[in-house]
């Protein structure tokens, strides 16, 4: 079978503020990272704050459609309810900047790190987490609209919820069912009514989410258990989609894994093949990734992109094998009639894995931590000409 991606599919790579940007002073998991529940602390990451153009030039030279990143909430609204001009003109030079590169901006609102005063007014399990979202979304969508081509409002809400209300390692450190069921409740609402105020302000801005997802893999396909897991791997996926489905223009989907399940009983096993896992002890999977795109369009008949997948490879010697399979993934799902708009890359640059600190390494190109230089790995000129390959002719069905 022989398959071109369409015309209209954007090539990405995807980073987050907090991440990359340096000295986030002012937020939840800064604060996190000087109370030592972290690696390290982000310090001054990669410095995007000031490199910003040097990664769009590099998102450019990879032949990239388009750019994802997220803005940080406190350095756009230091206070409650003042917003700081001078945040907010930063971010306007970087999209601007990316525009100018031919990028295509893709800017995710929340992407797990809040004001300090948000969390003091109780976070996100409090009553008043979705007026102050909301409020921090109309201002951007106010000031930046002009600027975004896609808008993300929250990034994986499944993870910093399980982490944070249920498991305690993540910000706010609970284990509180009942606080995580309010959490859970607002960043639904949250997300609704900051769609409505897109839709209202700036109707052509495509707006979503993007989740985590799971995929299982089987060890024994005849098991009893197998259909009942599968509905519930669905169920999981596809929770926070579910209760936005009337609100969201795409489906953003962040995939890097699947996992292996031997059922025996009584208890189901988790595992994984010790050849095939990541430095992250992630199982390598590219069937997961064709599978839930077949399911997401299939479920909802909205356009699907993955915003996120990667690989940690401090050697660089899996990465470019990890993009090909990956995207032989994604055509063989738009082949099978998923209508799949883009794939980003997770990430430019390697960047702060929140409690693993800088230990893991997804990035194309390394950092020197001396001079902040940017070195492209040798799979960044993979997926360059991975990119340029797909684009100029069609490609072979994968084996
Ligand atoms: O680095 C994270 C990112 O912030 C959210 N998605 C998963 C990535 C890799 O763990």
């Amino acid at each position: 079978m022989e398959k071109k991606f369409p015309k209209d599919f954007l090539w990405g790579v995807a980073h987050a503020s907090h991440q990359v940007e340096g000295n986030s002073k002012g937020n939840d998991w800064w604060d996190w990272e000087q109370q030592g529940k972290t690696k390290e602390s982000s310090g001054w990451a990669c410095d995007s704050w000031n490199r910003y153009p040097i990664d769009n030039k590099l998102a450019q030279e990879l032949g990239c459609d388009a750019f994802r990143i997220s803005f940080e909430w406190f350095r756009i609204e230091p206070k409650k309810g003042k917003f700081s001009k001078d945040g907010i003109e930063h971010y306007r030079k970087n999209l601007q900047d990316m525009k100018k590169r031919g990028l295509k901006r893709v800017v995710t609102l929340w992407h797990w790190t809040s004001p300090m005063w948000f969390v003091e007014d109780g976070g996100w399990h409090s009553e008043h987490s979705v007026e102050h979202f909301t409020s921090y979304c109309s201002k951007i969508i106010e000031e930046l609209g002009d600027e975004i081509d896609m808008f993300i409002t929250i990034n994986e809400p499944r993870l910093p919820l399980n982490r944070g209300y249920l498991k305690g390692d993540f910000p706010p450190g609970k284990r509180n069912p009942k606080d995580f069921l309010k959490a859970r409740k607002n960043m639904i609402k949250a997300h609704r009514e900051c769609y409505d105020i897109c839709k209202k302000k700036q109707p052509k801005i495509p707006v979503g989410i993007t989740q985590f997802c799971n995929v299982f893999e089987y060890t024994n396909p005849k098991s009893f258990l197998w259909s009942f897991i599968k509905k519930m791997q669905r169920k999981y996926n596809w929770y926070f989609q579910d209760q936005i489905k009337d609100k969201q223009d795409f489906v953003g989907i962040n995939y890097y894994f699947g996992m292996d399940i031997s059922l025996l009983p009584p208890f189901a096993k988790m595992k994984n093949d010790e050849k095939k896992l990541t430095e992250m002890g992630w199982g390598v999977y590219p069937n997961g990734l064709f599978e839930l795109l077949i399911s997401a369009w299939g479920r909802y008949k909205k356009p699907v992109y993955i915003f996120e997948n990667g690989i940690s490879d401090e050697k660089d010697t899996r990465r470019a094998q990890y993009i090909k399979v990956h995207t032989e993934a994604v055509r063989d799902a738009i082949a099978q009639g998923a209508n799949v708009k883009g794939y980003f890359y997770w990430s430019l640059l390697d960047n702060f894995e929140w409690l693993l600190g800088y230990s893991r390494k997804f990035g194309l190109c390394e950092i020197d931590k001396e001079t902040m230089d940017r070195i492209p790995r040798k799979s960044y000129f993979e997926y360059q000409k991975l990119i340029a390959g797909y684009k100029g002719k069609s490609q072979k069905k994968r084996g």
